[in-house]
């Protein structure tokens, strides 16, 4: 079980797959520590997903059992991502789901950044 309660990881959820290769993506930023693509189902002018290359359900997960390399190297990534979008001046979002509560669909930590225009408040 994962650390919030959440069922184990499943290694053929489709973010696996695409870290795999064998889905394909529309890559915005890859390293060592992470993969950026944007999101099939936009949902702003800019809507990417960053997600770690290692295996964690959630971001609770990732932060509880990731090492300290691996935690910086998924924020660095973020930024670099969020850089290579253009959207350092104007400044963007980011989000995480967790669990189905949180509207969570897919089992692989990820964040979502969200630009492209004066973004309004959180709804629920
Ligand atoms: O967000 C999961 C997000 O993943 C949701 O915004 C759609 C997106 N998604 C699902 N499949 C794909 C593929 N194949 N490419 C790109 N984006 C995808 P969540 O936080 O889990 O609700």
């Amino acid at each position: 079980m994962s650390v919030t309660g959440l069922p184990p990881y499943d290694p053929q959820n489709i973010f696996a797959r695409i870290l795999r290769g064998e889905i394909p993506c529309k890559r915005v930023h890859e390293d060592g520590f992470a993969l950026a693509f944007h999101d099939i189902n936009p949902q702003a002018p800019v809507h990417v997903l960053v997600i770690p290359k290692g295996a964690y359900v959630s971001a609770v997960d990732f932060g509880a059992t990731a090492n300290d390399a691996e935690i910086a190297g998924f924020w660095r990534a973020v930024a670099a991502t969020a850089k290579a979008l253009g959207l350092e001046e104007g400044g963007y979002r980011i989000l995480s789901n967790i669990g189905p509560d949180g509207g969570q669909e897919v089992p692989h930590f990820h964040v979502h950044i969200f630009g492209g225009k004066r973004l309004g408040r959180m709804v629920a």
